[in-house]
């Protein structure tokens, strides 16, 4: 058997880790974790001990390195075919795949400008005009992932999994900077902020005392 560790970077901070981690938690594998604290001196020359590219989330795989959120949940996809981490269906899964390669490549207006704080809550936050695009444009990824094939369960193709995992950080930046959504966005935001996979996360995070001061 396989033994694997994730390296993660602060669980208060890393929209990145949090995506890695909830793959490898939705694969059922048992792993140890390491966190390399972000923004510090020593924090690039620790990630490469691990990581070639330098950044985080990392799976070591029996000291094979898997770097990269989506590189992760492909090759999980791959070893645990039967753990549902793609849509079984080959349009769901299509679309998943669509949707989650939009995520992993896009949306730089808010991911710069609403970067993940758990820990913190800054409400009457005004969105410049191209992160409200980004917003409107993530709502009508929700809502048509959840109209087309989401009917077998709450998140965007029923049950959990890569696509869900991707857009859990986003749904933590909603609720921090208090942004205003429709219905079935609202529903899902819920969904997602009750997956007890989510609130296991936030519960570590509230841990943690490391402060990173955006600027
Ligand atoms: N495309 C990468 C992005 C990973 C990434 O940018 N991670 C950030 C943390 S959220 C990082 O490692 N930054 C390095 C640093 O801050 O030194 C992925 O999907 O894993």
């Amino acid at each position: 058997m396989s033994t694997y560790k994730l390296i993660l970077g602060n669980k208060t901070y890393s929209s990145w880790s949090l995506r890695g981690w909830l793959i490898v938690k939705l694969a059922g594998i048992a792993f140890d974790e390491e966190i390399i604290f972000l923004r510090k001196p020593d924090t690039r020359e620790k990630i490469l001990r691990h990581s070639p590219a330098g950044k985080v989330p990392a799976l070591i795989e029996d000291g094979r390195v898997i770097w990269d959120s989506l590189a992760i949940g492909e090759y999980l996809a791959e070893s645990f075919p039967d753990r549902g981490l793609w849509p079984g269906d080959p349009a769901a899964r299509a679309r998943a795949r669509a949707v989650t390669a939009e995520m992993h490549s896009g949306f730089p207006a808010l991911r710069q400008a609403l970067p993940m704080d758990l820990n913190n809550h800054y409400p009457g936050h005004i969105l410049a005009a191209e992160v409200r695009a980004d917003v409107t444009r993530i709502e009508e990824i929700w809502e048509t992932c959840r109209r087309d094939f989401g009917s077998g369960g709450a998140f965007l193709f029923g049950e959990p999994g890569i696509a869900d995992a991707f857009f859990a950080p986003v749904v933590t930046r909603f609720a921090t900077y208090d942004v205003a959504l429709g219905h079935t966005a609202a529903d899902y935001c819920r969904t997602v902020t009750d997956w007890p996979l989510m609130r296991q996360w936030r519960e570590e995070a509230a841990e943690e005392t490391e402060v990173i001061v955006f600027s």
